[in-house]
């Protein structure tokens, strides 16, 4: 008997169908940043980030343009398992002729393109898309949808408006509808004098900036956050303030598992959410102490994620994507396990009693609960991953790639 068959009989006799786990496994898509591979930096002019994000380390071997990262992503693709999508950032635009004639707020289709065909070339199943809201000049006092400034406010409102056409056209591109995430890093450093004229702002920003999207093709969500960088006083667009606007206006939340206070976990939200939305999107990454963005790997809170995505079968409602920007290791490496360890989460969720502990859960025998949820730590789903990446072509061997990788093209980037 070969390892997985041997894996999957143990799981038989719990009752749980190995063959089903990996089935859903291959149909559950993660979007992957582009942004890992530059770190945040795009192509549309800036050479440094802003906006109360930070990427830390200086390992070698970024990509310094276009050509770089696309060559990046394609590498790292062909290393990671699994239904994937590409996420991208308006910032990430070829703007060829138009560089130093156009600016964010005229942004088209057209400057995109060269993403739907690496998409295609990469089989992604689809785009998601972001307008960037930083690392920009005609960010007024680190202010954007919120600012006080009329001119500023209607740049970057035409900036949301001309993403979500975009996106319209990523969705009908790749026949899949483009998540469209609204991000901004407005705020203060210090106590703020007035903390509601900003917000009302920024819900007339909002209230303008979606009007008339394409609701076939585009999932308009917002994003919120705790603090950033240079601005721990006060965020504008804040946890309950962009819950309310989402219900209101029938989009969708996205939880950035970095958001919120250090105790406080995304895997016990995503179901409040799911109670009153039918979708919630996800900034998978991992905090240390604060918003690191460090890279995700395979912990404890990220298993129960992963839970709460599959024991319900709501894996159809809940968009997983990544976010997170380390620039100490290998970038590439930082992509690939970040996808992994998703995956690898989803598949450890999938290898769960799920009926029998909810069941459990309803007969207040928290002891079984106990007992059964530490038995299935040892069980060897480790075989299952083995085949479900052996069905693909892959191993978990992978670092051979990355030495490759370090010797053939790191090697020349100095
Ligand atoms: C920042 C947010 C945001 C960004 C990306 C680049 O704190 O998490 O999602 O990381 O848009
Ligand atoms: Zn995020």
């Amino acid at each position: 008997m070969n390892y997985y068959q041997y894996c999957k009989e143990i799981y038989a006799q719990k009752g749980i169908d190995t063959e089903e786990a990996i089935a859903r496994l291959q149909s559950i898509p993660v979007s992957v940043h582009c942004w890992q591979g530059d770190d945040v930096i795009g192509f549309d002019g800036t050479d440094s980030l802003d906006g109360g994000i930070q990427t830390t380390g200086n390992y070698p071997g970024k990509a310094r343009n276009a050509e770089e990262l696309f060559c990046d992503i394609a590498r790292a693709f062909s290393i990671m398992p699994g239904k994937k999508r590409i996420n991208v950032h308006a910032c990430y635009a070829f703007l060829g002729d138009d560089k130093g004639k156009i600016d964010r707020d005229a942004y088209e289709f057209r400057h995109f393109l060269p993403w739907v065909e690496l998409a295609k070339q990469i089989g992604a199943e689809g785009i998601d898309f972001n307008p960037t809201f930083f690392a920009h000049p005609k960010m007024k006092d680190g202010l954007s949808l919120s600012s006080p400034d009329e001119e500023t406010r209607k740049f970057w409102i035409a900036h949301g408006k001309a993403c979500l056409k975009i996106a319209a056209e990523f969705g009908k591109a790749m026949n899949s509808p483009s998540l469209v995430n609204i991000w901004i890093p407005d705020g203060y450093k210090d106590i703020p004098a007035d903390r509601l004229s900003p917000r009302l702002r920024l819900k007339a920003s909002l209230d303008e900036m979606l009007e008339g999207y394409d609701r076939e093709w585009v999932i308009p969500a917002v994003e919120s956050k705790v603090f950033g960088i240079g601005l721990e006083s006060y965020t504008v667009g804040n946890n309950e303030f962009y819950q309310n606007y989402a219900s209101q206006k029938g989009i969708c939340c996205l939880l950035d598992t970095g958001h919120y206070h250090p105790t406080e976990v995304v895997s016990d939200k995503i179901s409040s959410l799911l109670a009153f939305h039918q979708k919630v999107a996800l900034h998978v990454s991992r905090p240390v102490r604060w918003d690191s963005d460090h890279v995700v790997i395979l912990d404890d809170e990220l298993r129960e994620i992963a839970k709460e995505i599959v024991r319900n079968r709501t894996e159809d409602r809940v968009i997983i994507g990544l976010d997170y920007f380390d620039a100490s290791i290998n970038r590439l490496a930082a992509w690939v396990t970040g996808v992994r360890s998703m995956q690898k989460a989803l598949l450890y969720a999938l290898l769960q009693p799920h009926d029998e502990l909810m069941r459990l859960q309803d007969e207040n025998d928290f002891t079984k609960i106990m007992y059964l949820n530490e038995q299935s730590k040892v069980l060897p789903w480790g075989g299952v991953w083995e085949e479900y990446l052996s069905r693909q072509g892959m191993s978990d061997d992978w670092y051979g790639d990355i030495q490759t990788f370090e010797k053939d093209v790191i090697a020349n980037r100095k």
